[in-house]
């Protein structure tokens, strides 16, 4: 037995509006999609779990088609399916009523049920959102049916406002697998036997590191899982540290390199970290031209000797401003203040 369990695609998101690559983002979300249903076509499962959320909003009539047609050409896995809060069942929405191909099980309840897989001794249980929010603890004392066989749950959300539940507890409660939705970054609970899988493609910029689906197996009447890496792009973060000797120049080189290194269809936010000479005036807009870079934190230090600054200008306004900021712990903003002020006053006053 061999399943993949999904969440969380968002068809028809449009990540990072207003950037260069956001169209091309919500199109790659569909074509992760139709990736996943090709790779099911070449080493076909027994089972999909969709842990909702699949659609970013109420699904049009024409995309419920797109994804159905795309299950007809899958007709030895069985699907399980569940709205999400984003993709929840609406009273005149598009999931009412919508004809799912055979191979395809929608739990359309507001509560937990249960199906029996036809052919293979494992019992599904699901449930859909109805609302955009659900602050009932819904699955709290929820325990598996009798029935020798695998037992596995299909939920989404976690949080206060999407159905809070204690994982661990559902888990002693019996079931050998949660498929988990919700949680755009994933998640694998060996102990428990959950995951989130995660959104297959990362949505926004704190969604950084691996995305892809959970694949899941039986080895030795033990159920195994791992995440499967799919995404075509990452978000990516980049940490520069400056010293005294480096440039506009320097630093842009060293950051290409890494956005090269990592990938150049990844999506960049570098943070700049450490001392620089005081003269040396970074300009971040430049790095966006050596990639997709979304954001740049400048936090370096201008190395100033503060000491010998306020002996050379003791008794002129340079002085003076030195003498405001010493002798105690400055604030965030105050070091700010008292590099951005000096740096003016110090250009001014040579
Ligand atoms: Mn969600």
């Amino acid at each position: 037995m061999r399943f993949i369990h999904l969440a969380d695609v968002h068809l028809g998101a449009v990540p990072d509006k207003g950037w260069p690559w956001s169209s091309k983002r919500g199109e790659e979300i569909w074509e992760t999609f139709r990736r996943v249903i090709a790779y099911i076509r070449e080493n076909p499962v027994d089972l999909l779990f969709i842990a909702g959320d699949l659609f970013h909003r109420q699904p049009l009539l024409r995309e419920l088609k797109e994804v159905n047609y795309l299950f007809t050409t899958i007709p030895d896995t069985r699907i399980y399916m569940i709205a999400g809060n984003h993709d929840y069942i609406r009273r005149e929405g598009g999931y009412r009523g919508f004809a799912w191909a055979e191979n395809v099980t929608f739990f359309m309840e507001e509560k937990v049920t249960c199906v029996k897989d036809p052919l293979l001794p494992v019992y599904v249980y699901g449930f859909s959102f109805h609302h955009r929010e659900i602050r009932q603890e819904l699955l709290q004392g929820l325990a598996p049916m009798e029935g020798e066989g695998l037992h596995i749950l299909l939920a989404h959300g976690g949080d206060l406002e999407h159905v809070p539940m204690n994982i661990p507890a559902l888990s002693a409660s019996g079931f050998d697998y949660l498929a988990l939705g919700h949680i755009h970054k994933p998640e694998l609970m060996i102990k428990s036997g959950a995951g989130y899988s995660g959104s297959p493609e990362p949505l926004d910029r704190s969604e950084t590191g691996q995305h892809g689906f959970i694949e899941g197996w039986l080895e030795n009447e033990r159920l195994r899982v791992r995440l499967v890496p799919f995404a075509c792009r990452s978000y990516e973060q980049i940490v520069v540290t400056l010293n005294e000797e480096s440039t506009q120049g320097s630093v842009e080189d060293m950051v290409a390199r890494e956005i090269i290194r990592k990938g150049k269809e990844n999506i960049y936010q570098i943070h700049l970290r450490g001392e620089r000479a005081p003269e040396l005036l970074l300009l971040p807009e430049r790095f966006k031209s050596l990639g997709n870079v979304l954001l740049v934190e400048d936090a370096t230090r201008p190395l100033y000797d503060l000491e010998l600054l306020q002996k050379q200008y003791w008794g002129t306004l340079v002085g003076d401003y030195i003498d405001y900021f010493s002798g105690r712990a400055l604030t965030p903003v105050e070091e700010k203040a008292l590099y951005y002020g000096l740096q003016a006053l110090l250009e001014t006053s040579r």
